[in-house]
C-alpha cells in the first residue's frame, strides 16, 4: 500500500493521477480534517468530499469543490430567507452532508461513513479521516477586517474558523497565527497510524502545508509515525516559482514568517521527509534542497490534465522504487 497525507485540490488531482499508475485498492489517502464545519446542523467535510468527488469524476471542474451538473435551490431559498448562504453548499451535495450528518447521529464513525460515501461512488482507495474527533483550524487575523456587504468588520487579533477565513473573507486578510484546534485531544482514525507505518512509502501531496498539511500531523502521534518513515517519505512542493497554484498558502507562508518558496516548504518538511519534489521552474533551488538533507527531484509538477497528473505519479513511483 502506498499512503498520501492529503488537503483537497492539490491532493485530489495527485491521487487522480495515481490511481492510474497503481491498482486503486493499493492506495490510502489520510485526509485533513481541520477544515471541517458544522453548519446549517450538518457535518460538512470538505476536504473528505473534494478527494471522493474528484476520484469519482464527479467535481465540479471549475471551482474544484463541490459536484458537476450542480443546482442551486437550497442556497436561493437559504437567500431568500436572510440565512447563512456564504459557504455555498448545491443540492446535489447538500445530499452528502445529510448522510453524513445522519449516519454520524445514529453512532457511525466518522471514517465508517467516508468509507460508505466512497463506496457509493464506487470507489476502491481507502479514504481516511485523519481523525474521527472534531479538528478545528483556527486563524488569527493579522489586521482590522474591515466590512464589506455580507461580512461584519472584525478587529486585528480575532481569531476565526479556517472556513470563515478562506471563504467567507475570501482569505484576504492577512493571519498572524494558525492553531489546529482539538489537536492536543484529537487521536489518529483507526487505521491511520498502521498505513503510515507499514506502507511501501509516503507521499506528502501538494497541499497547502500550514492549513492542510500540519492539522494532520498535529494529530497525536502521526508526525512521529511520519517521521520514523522519513527515508520513505516524499512531498511534492505545492509552492511553484514562489506561487501557490491554488489559494493563500504562498502569502500565508510570508505572513507566519516561512520563505514563500520551495526552499521554504523543504525546510518545514525536512524533519520528516527525505525526497522532495519541486517543478521544473524551480531548478535551481535543487541544490539548496538537497542542503537540508533531502534528496530532491525536479519534474513538471502542475497537473493541468489527468495525463500529466498520471506523470506525476509514474514520477513519484520510480523515485521510490529506483532507489539503491
Ligand atoms: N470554497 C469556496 O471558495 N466557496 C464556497 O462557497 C465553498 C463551499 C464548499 C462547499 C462544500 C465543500 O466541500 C467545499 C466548499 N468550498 C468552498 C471549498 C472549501 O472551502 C475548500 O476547498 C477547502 O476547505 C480548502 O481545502
Amino acid at each position: 500500500v502506498i499512503t498520501t497525507i492529503a488537503g483537497g485540490v492539490g491532493a485530489a488531482r495527485l491521487l487522480a493521477g495515481l490511481v492510474q499508475v497503481v491498482a486503486p485498492s493499493d492506495l490510502t489517502a489520510i485526509v485533513n480534517v481541520g477544515d471541517d464545519l458544522v453548519l446549517h446542523g450538518l457535518s460538512i467535510s470538505p476536504d473528505l468530499d473534494t478527494v471522493t468527488y474528484t476520484l469519482a469524476g464527479a467535481i465540479n471542474p471549475e471551482t474544484g469543490w463541490g459536484l458537476v451538473d450542480e443546482s442551486w435551490q437550497a442556497r436561493a431559498m437559504l437567500d431568500m430567507y436572510g440565512g447563512v448562504s456564504w459557504f455555498g453548499l448545491g443540492d446535489r451535495d447538500l445530499g452528502t452532508h445529510l448522510f453524513r450528518t445522519q449516519r454520524l447521529a445514529e453512532g457511525a464513525d466518522l471514517v465508517t461513513v467516508t468509507r460508505e460515501i466512497a463506496a457509493a461512488w464506487g470507489l476502491e482507495l481507502s479514504i481516511l479521516p485523519a481523525s474521527c474527533d472534531p479538528l478545528r483550524t483556527m486563524v488569527t487575523l493579522a489586521e482590522d477586517d474591515p466590512t464589506d456587504t455580507d461580512t461584519p468588520p472584525l478587529p486585528a487579533g480575532t481569531e476565526i474558523s479556517f472556513q470563515e477565513y478562506f471563504v467567507q473573507r475570501h482569505h484576504g486578510v492577512p493571519v498572524s497565527a494558525v492553531r489546529i484546534g482539538g489537536a492536543d485531544v484529537a487521536l489518529p482514525s483507526p487505521g491511520v497510524l498502521e498505513s503510515i507505518g507499514d506502507s511501501e512509502f509516503v507521499i506528502v501531496a501538494p497541499s497547502n502545508p500550514i492549513v492542510s498539511i500540519d492539522p494532520v500531523l498535529a494529530i497525536t502521534g502521526i508526525r512521529e509515525a511520519v517521521t520514523a518513515r522519513r527515508s520513505d517519505v516524499i512531498a511534492v512542493s505545492p509552492i511553484v516559482a514562489g506561487a501557490a497554484l491554488k489559494g493563500p498558502a504562498d502569502r500565508m507562508l510570508t505572513e507566519l514568517g516561512h520563505d514563500a518558496s520551495v526552499v521554504g516548504v523543504a525546510a518545514l518538511y525536512s524533519g520528516f521527509c527525505g525526497t522532495f519534489v519541486i517543478d521544473v521552474a524551480d531548478e535551481s533551488r535543487a541544490a539548496e534542497i538537497e542542503s537540508l538533507g533531502m534528496r530532491c527531484i525536479v519534474t513538471p509538477t502542475v497537473m493541468r490534465t489527468p495525463a500529466l497528473a498520471a506523470d506525476l505519479g509514474r514520477t513519484i513511483l520510480d523515485a521510490m522504487r529506483g532507489r539503491s
